[in-house]
């Protein structure tokens, strides 16, 4: 008896139990008071329901690291079209740009929050070739062959960022209770008009609403290829 060799991995269990039962409070804690924001957006224009816009509730840097859950997304090539043309992904994920079409295709981007550049490349290359996204922001796709095609890359401060579906709905889990700023980006929208930035404030009694109506800008990229059989662009 006294043998050190056991007391010390006594010692460690009890501590180990310790701290498992600290995070369990901490767990039943943050989940206790885990909020919601439910998002409905609209073109003001239209009235019809706006998909791919992303809403983000940006937490305070101290905050950050409890929900950054990362991940790996692809954002395919098909029929000379980015697929999906918005992906939101948290910071320290990773991206692949698979070409699904039968022609080659240059993907690059020249975003300061992500600079990359795949050179001519065809379907089946390229799939385990990941790039690291690390730097929040927007990340602009290209196509050096194909000028129309553009997608874009959202890449979040942290995982409480979601875009829009095709009713113009998302819904934002886990958001700690209290007052945060809450952003929202759409590819042609002003994100310096009234409402693009907002405080909101978040508590577990119920869910927290975001409805919009957002001024779009007109689509100016040439939408696809020129017709060979014509003679303008039209
Ligand atoms: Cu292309």
């Amino acid at each position: 008896m006294g043998s050190p060799h056991y007391r010390t991995p006594i010692r460690k269990r009890t501590c180990g139990a310790i701290a498992s039962l600290f995070l369990l409070a901490l767990y039943a804690g943050t989940s206790a008071v885990a909020a919601e924001l439910r998002i409905t957006l609209q073109d003001a224009q239209t009235g019809a329901p706006l998909e791919d816009a992303v809403v983000e509730v940006i937490l305070p840097e101290q905050q950050q690291p409890m929900h950054l859950t990362t991940g790996e997304v692809s954002v395919d090539q098909q029929q000379k079209e980015f697929v999906a043309n918005v992906t939101v992904i948290t910071r320290g994920s990773r991206a692949n740009f698979p070409n699904s079409d039968d022609i080659l295709h240059h993907v690059y981007s020249f975003s300061p929050a992500k600079v990359f550049e795949l050179p001519l490349y065809g379907s089946g290359q390229n799939i385990d070739y990941f790039q690291l996204f690390d730097q929040p922001g927007i990340v602009e796709l290209g196509c050096n062959i194909h000028d129309w095609m553009l997608g874009y890359i959202y890449v979040a401060e942290t995982n409480l960022a979601v875009k829009t579906d095709a009713m113009g709905q998302a819904v934002i889990n886990d958001v700690p209770a209290g007052d945060y700023t809450v952003r929202i980006w759409h590819p042609r929208a002003d994100l310096e008009a009234p409402g693009m930035t907002q405080q909101m404030t978040f508590s577990d009694a119920q869910p927290t609403r975001l409805q919009m109506a957002l001024t779009l800008e007109r689509d100016n990229r040439l939408r696809r290829a020129p017709n060979a059989t014509r003679s303008s662009y039209r």
